[in-house]
């Protein structure tokens, strides 16, 4: 086992972007602010995170989002953070969050920049109250040009037009995930130093993988395609694949998308015969679009069973999405058993 040396040669979050910066390229300085600012605002949401019970953070705060999902307190803390964090820096022109109907506008003491920032503050919220990892989900597009206001309809954007995407996982490590569109870049936190250092430089997820996520319990509800995918994957050796698979699911998308992005995987959330109208659980523009992005940008595939996840055109910020994510070869495969059908 060999230690990291002397902590003031390690590569901090500030130092690679500065770094990456000077490169030129896809990183302007506004855009390296606003990634720092988010960076800050999960270091917060982590430390709560942490507390539980110790800060009395854990728990329903009795409110509900427009989703009519009940919201815990965290949820609200780290919305609360993400928007403080955010609103005074110049960078953006507006924000979205799940936990909030519409746009949140700079308020106007500050001055505006030429970002959009969408976030989903704590991904995964049943997870928080039975210490189980949970995450911030972000993504920023480009405020439309000549947009005086920014209104809804700045953000309805395809996910191609993203600048950077990002994940903080709070578990056993706090640990930020990050593309710009040139790699995928892990950074976790020290807690002695308060910093994001460099630990995973250009991730990649494996081509190839024996491990599948997805909540078998809503099985009578899927697709055709979906349960004969899924179904050939638990015949194992015998069966049509001619191998055996492994399942995991954590409940949060966070943790399971930073699995795959470590050892391989694919991860599912297709849409259900529940609820036919909604396309699916998880929400295209704060959930699907950034981690799309990362999924790709690290060697991976995103669709939602039909096509790219990033070339949807959304229809309303809080538009949900079906997801088949991760290893390349799954993601195929299930991607042609839906256009077969
Ligand atoms: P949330 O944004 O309300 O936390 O919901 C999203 C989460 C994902 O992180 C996870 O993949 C999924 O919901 C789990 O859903 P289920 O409880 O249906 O298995
Ligand atoms: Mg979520």
């Amino acid at each position: 086992l060999r230690l990291p040396e002397d902590p003031m040669s390690r590569i901090t979050l500030s130092r690679f972007l500065i770094e990456e910066q000077r490169k030129g390229g896809s990183l302007p300085p506004q855009l390296r602010l606003l990634i720092e600012t988010v960076g800050r605002a999960c270091k917060a949401i982590s430390y709560s995170v942490n507390k539980g019970a110790l800060a009395g953070v854990l728990g329903e705060a009795g409110t509900g989002n427009i989703q009519g999902e009940a919201q815990k307190k965290l949820d609200v803390i780290a919305n609360d953070y993400l928007l403080d964090a955010n609103e005074w820096g110049g960078s953006l022109a507006a924000m979205a969050s799940e936990e909030m109907e519409l746009p949140y506008h700079i308020p106007g003491e500050y001055p505006k920049g030429d970002y959009l920032l969408l976030f989903d503050p704590l991904d995964g919220s049943s997870n928080i109250d039975v210490n189980i990892s949970v995450g911030t989900i972000f993504s920023v597009l480009r405020c439309p040009e000549g947009t005086e206001h920014a209104s809804e309809e700045s953000f309805l954007q395809p996910g191609t037009r993203q600048v950077a995407a990002g994940y903080t996982v709070y578990g056993p490590q706090t640990m930020l995930v990050l593309t710009w569109g040139a790699g995928v870049h892990g950074f976790t936190l020290d807690r002695e130093t308060g910093s994001f250092v460099l630990t995973h430089r250009d991730m990649r997820v494996p081509e190839r993988t024996g491990e599948f996520a997805i909540n078998m319990s809503n099985w009578r509800h899927w697709e055709p395609p979906v349960k004969r995918y899924v179904e050939e994957m638990l015949a194992g050796s015998t069966g049509p694949r001619g191998r055996d698979f492994n399942m995991r699911w954590v409940a949060s998308m966070v943790a399971e998308v930073h699995r795959i992005i470590t050892r391989g995987g694919i991860f599912m959330y297709p849409r259900d015969a529940r609820e036919p109208e909604k396309k699916g659980k998880l929400r295209l523009m704060y959930e699907g679009n950034p981690m799309a992005f990362i999924i790709e940008q690290a060697g991976g595939m995103a669709t939602n069973g039909r096509e790219r996840i990033m070339a949807i055109q959304p229809e309303a910020l809080h538009e949900r999405v079906a997801v088949f994510l991760g290893s390349k070869e799954e993601v195929e495969i299930v991607t042609r058993y839906h256009q077969d059908a």
